[in-house]
């Protein structure tokens, strides 16, 4: 095949891949409208009832025939210990307690608290009884209704089942009351659009009338995913229960928790309730999200989401199954089917919206510390790192810049010139970003605290639930929380950053303290005596009640109680603050959230929050930023170095290493410790750290289109192996090492005094990103020696990696020449690609206004094909390109057909080195090497 034929055909494949994103992105942008889904037909939950059930109901071969409500005999009790689902989640009870409630109450050696439960359902305990399914616009539904009562107060005795399929591979199912609207998360998804045809779903669906549960099977291998059956479904006013079995014990994700990229499922549960909360094992941490990510252990997976933001709890028991226990809301799950787990990924996005694109900028190094105390306090820092020669694009400030800590303020004494400090940087090409608590000072003289006086006139606070503004108490003292679920607090909150920005012109927000963050229990009056405060069950909170370290849950929110709606805290005000930034500033807004929930990468980048300098949680931080990957918030890092605690040289050094290719690369410190900026460090600690981020500025054109490709196309930019490599078993849990895209592969040292490291190389050859030496590996461990000043990276063989000669900046690295590096597959070929547009402007792949070139290299050539071509890519130029695994010594090189000079080849490593480039971007260009298995391909120079 000719090199015209083989570029042909790819560049077809990326055209219908653009074309494919752009409508995708179009239909979630502006297709708000399309609520009718189209009729599903009887079929889809399988053919082969609706023909044998006219009626539509359909039934399990293994029916149970009697459920009784008596005390269970020994048949019904007789279940693996595995399999037993609990009957006492709610409460401790005795043996006959238990048996009240008609479950079995068998004793095991353990003690019920850590292993299986002693208390536990019989087969088949009654629950709720299913009617026909009848077709609706939307796809089908059925009611189901409870003959008898629960042991839990407030059952909803009729529930409404509807069953939709959106998607080829997307089940959604969700149950309410029909009688009486309950709460539903707003704002998180995006109505499906396309019509789906129906012969081609992923999945069957089969219901279990009586007692009401569903088995979800992979319709392929006829795998099941999901069997509801094992236990009963709750359904309460408080109180909501719903178990299933899984199909693999590779379970990822139900964050924000200090765990691995796989859960351990020996008896744990997990509660997802946003706290303000030092990451620490079992512990409810900022964020929730209510989705996770199976791996079915044969390269298949799927994902389960259920789209509810009351306090929840996961449990998860070996058999392996899991157990959500919610105490409100409606239960609204989709199942997504993959098959591979990429595609889970892109089918959850495709429900939450997929990831905002970030400026270019916030791709550069950011510093902060809580203790930057003047301008002149900051200035300094950003004088040493540029007097040390460290890149750095962003610097921030924390409280301390805050007059009273007050926010929208700046304090006239120490910060009184912040106005022109941030034009300073900004003439010095950087950004400013500074932080923005939700809690607005209350007590403030009147007339004096504008943000104060205007948001009670417009009545934007939460109020508590006797309609007074609720008072807390944050770092200002007294507050008020704004409700962001209230158009008006939206446009006061806009106001408030307009004004501010009138006179400092910063570039970003930094939201903390939205989970929210509280001081006071509930509220400066303590919270009143009611259901929502202390609900029939509590889950496994930090702080043992719900309004612990935040407000009270019977508080006022336009939407809804704030029982319901304070795991949205931070999501609304990322929302707004995002759209605030983009109408004051008009640009691309950056906002970093601290609280997150579904939906939250939409408007905003995450930091892990207040994690400790030391190695472990070094080593922790991988699994948190790769698990946000999965959450659809990319844009994601820990505070390098660590926040809490002295961190040391050796643990600064390789924590900017492996934060270097974090997404969000910042080092943030707290006030009391030792300082931690590069510059403090002794001369070869500070020459390992300029060295790993100068590397990540030379890649950052990669990175910016890994984060282009994320928003289009859900692709994840920080990426565990396995979802590159799906069916290589040694990939299942790995999290110690991850890519970027499909094509680095970071392998870090987590360990003090370590100077090796076994890393997991999948199966192809890998080349080292700094000199070309190339592993085969056959899928295996390999010892990377990892001196203090390395971090080992490496490239797949079969990708070219665009990068960019770094500077000091990003406003200056982006008008350096480009390099590529060009990593041969052992048949000879690479392939890359490269978005570009001028990194700040809103929408410019919506409006078209990019540039996106496609790198391929076979056959002795590296040729570009510009497919598109815009203003941003004006005079920049190819200076270098390096060719890892060029088996022959090549006889000469030519650019553009012209002959060149300047180039290596080393016979040891087998790289190619053309420098002294000048080759136009926006044009195409063709670099070739002569070899001697292609003497006689015609159009190439003669060379022999
Ligand atoms: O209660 O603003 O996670 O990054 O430096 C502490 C001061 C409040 C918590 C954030 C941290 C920030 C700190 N904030």
């Amino acid at each position: 095949m000719n090199l015209y034929g083989f570029s042909q055909h790819l560049l077809t494949s990326a055209f219908l891949l653009l074309a494919a994103s752009s409508c995708l992105f179009i239909s979630l942008l502006y297709d708000h409208k399309a609520s009718t889904v189209r009729v599903t037909p009887l079929s889809n939950l399988g053919e082969k009832y609706s023909a044998a059930q006219p009626n539509g109901r359909v039934y399990l071969q293994q029916k149970a025939e009697n459920s009784s409500n008596h005390v269970s005999d020994e048949n019904n009790c007789g279940i693996a210990a595995e399999r037993r689902f609990d009957c006492a989640r709610d409460r401790a009870l005795t043996q006959s307690e238990c048996e009240q409630r008609g479950c079995c109450y068998v004793p095991l050696p353990q003690s019920a608290f850590s292993g299986p439960p002693w208390c536990f359902y019989p087969v088949s305990y009654p629950g709720y009884r299913m009617g026909a399914l009848f077709p609706t616009p939307r796809g089908q539904e059925a009611s189901l209704t409870r003959s008898t009562r629960s042991y839990l107060p407030r059952d909803i005795q009729t529930l409404k089942l509807e069953v939709m399929a959106e998607e080829a591979g997307r089940l959604h199912l969700t149950l309410k009351d029909p009688s009486l609207a309950r709460y539903e998360v707003p704002f998180v998804t995006v109505p499906p659009s396309t019509s789906t045809d129906t012969r081609s779903l992923l999945y069957d669906v089969e219901f279990q009338p009586e007692p009401f549960g569903f088995v979800v099977r992979r319709a392929s291998n006829s795998r099941v995913l999901l069997n509801t059956t094992v236990a009963p479904l709750l359904f309460t006013d408080q109180y909501l229960q719903l178990s299933t079995t899984l199909a693999s014990s590779l379970v990822s994700g139900f964050g924000e928790h200090y765990t691995g990229l796989t859960l351990d499922l020996n008896w744990t549960s997990v509660t997802l309730w946003n706290r303000d909360m030092a990451p620490h094992r079992d512990a409810n941490l900022y964020g929730s999200h209510p989705f996770c990510l199976i791996q079915e252990g044969d390269g298949q997976a799927y994902g389960i989401f259920l789209l509810n933001s009351n306090a929840m709890e996961v449990v998860l028991q070996p058999a392996p199954a899991l157990t959500w226990v919610t105490t409100g809301g409606i239960l609204d799950f989709y199942v997504f089917l993959g098959p591979d787990p990429q595609s889970v990924v892109r089918q959850y996005h495709q429900v939450i919206g997929y990831p905002m694109m970030p400026p270019y900028w916030s791709l550069g190094f950011h510093l902060c510390r809580w203790g930057y105390t003047s301008t002149n306090a900051t200035r300094a820092v950003v004088q040493k790192m540029r007097q040390a020669n460290f890149p750095l694009d962003v610097q921030w400030n924390d409280l301390d810049y805050a007059d009273k800590r007050r926010v929208f303020t700046f304090d006239p004494q120490r910060f009184g010139d912040l106005p022109e400090m941030v034009k300073e940087f900004h003439h010095e090409g950087m950004k400013y970003v500074l932080i923005l608590d939700p809690g607005i000072s209350s007590t403030s003289p009147p007339g004096s605290y504008k943000p104060f006086d205007e948001g009670e006139r417009r009545g934007v606070f939460i109020r508590n639930l006797t309609g007074q503004t609720l008072i807390g108490k944050v770092w200002p003292g007294p507050t008020a929380f704004p409700d962001f679920t209230n158009s008006e607090a939206v446009s006061w909150w806009e106001e408030c950053i307009r004004d501010f920005y009138a006179k400092v012109p910063l570039d970003g927000l930094w939201i903390d303290m939205n989970e929210p963050a509280n001081f006071v229990q509930g509220s400066v009056l303590g919270c009143p005596d009611t259901d929502l405060e202390d609900p029939p069950y509590v889950p496994d909170v930090i702080g043992g009640q719900l309004n612990s370290g935040t407000l009270c849950m019977s508080s006022q929110q336009a939407l809804s109680t704030h029982y319901n709606l304070h795991n949205l805290y931070g999501l609304t005000e990322a929302m707004a603050t995002y759209r605030a930034l983009l109408k004051v500033r008009g640009s691309r807004p950056f906002v970093l959230s601290r609280s997150s929930f579904p939906g939250l990468g939409r408007f905003s980048g995450h930091w892990t929050g207040d994690v400790h300098s030391d190695w472990e949680q070094l080593r922790y931080s991988i699994p948190a930023v790769l698990l946000f990957a999965l959450y659809g918030v990319p844009l994601v890092g820990a505070d390098i170095c660590g926040f809490e605690g002295d961190t040391s040289e050796e643990l600064c050094v390789r924590w900017t290493q492996l934060g270097a290719f974090y997404p969000f690369m910042r080092n943030h410190n707290d006030r009391p410790n030792a300082p931690q900026e590069p510059y403090v460090f002794g001369q070869q600690a500070q020459a390992a750290m300029r060295s790993a981020t100068m590397l990540r500025y030379s890649l950052l054109p990669f990175l910016y289109t890994l984060f282009f490709q994320a928003h289009t196309s859900a692709n994840t930019v920080a990426r565990p192996l396995f979802l590159e490599f799906p069916s290589d078993p040694n990939c299942q849990t790995i999290d110690r090492q991850f890519l970027w895209g499909s094509s680095l592969l970071i392998s870090p040292v987590l360990e003090q005094g370590a100077l090796e490291l076994a890393a997991y190389l999948p199966p192809g050859t890998w080349y080292s990103l700094y000199n070309g030496q190339p592993y085969n590996s056959r899928g295996q461990y390999l010892l990377l020696s990892a001196p203090l000043d390395t971090i080992n990276v490496h490239v797949r063989e079969g990708h070219v990696i665009p990068q960019q000669v770094p500077a000091l900046t990003t406003a200056a690295s982006r008008s350096n020449p480009f390099l590529l590096t060009v990593a041969l597959s052992s048949e000879g070929w690479a392939r890359g690609e490269l978005f570009w547009d001028d990194g700040e402007s809103l929408d410019t792949f919506e409006h078209g206004d990019y540039s996106f070139i496609i790198f391929i290299a076979g056959q002795s050539q590296l040729v570009s094909e510009p497919v598109k071509v815009n203003g941003a890519l004006d005079g920049l130029v190819l200076g270098e390109v390096r060719v890892f695994g060029v088996s022959t010594p090549p006889s000469g090189v030519w650019a553009n057909g012209k002959k060149v000079q300047d180039y290596s080849y080393r016979t040891d490593t087998k790289v190619l080195t053309v420098s002294s480039l000048s080759l136009l971007m926006s044009e195409t260009f063709t670099v070739q090497w002569a070899a001697s298995d292609i003497t006689n391909t015609s159009h190439l120079p003669t060379v022999y």
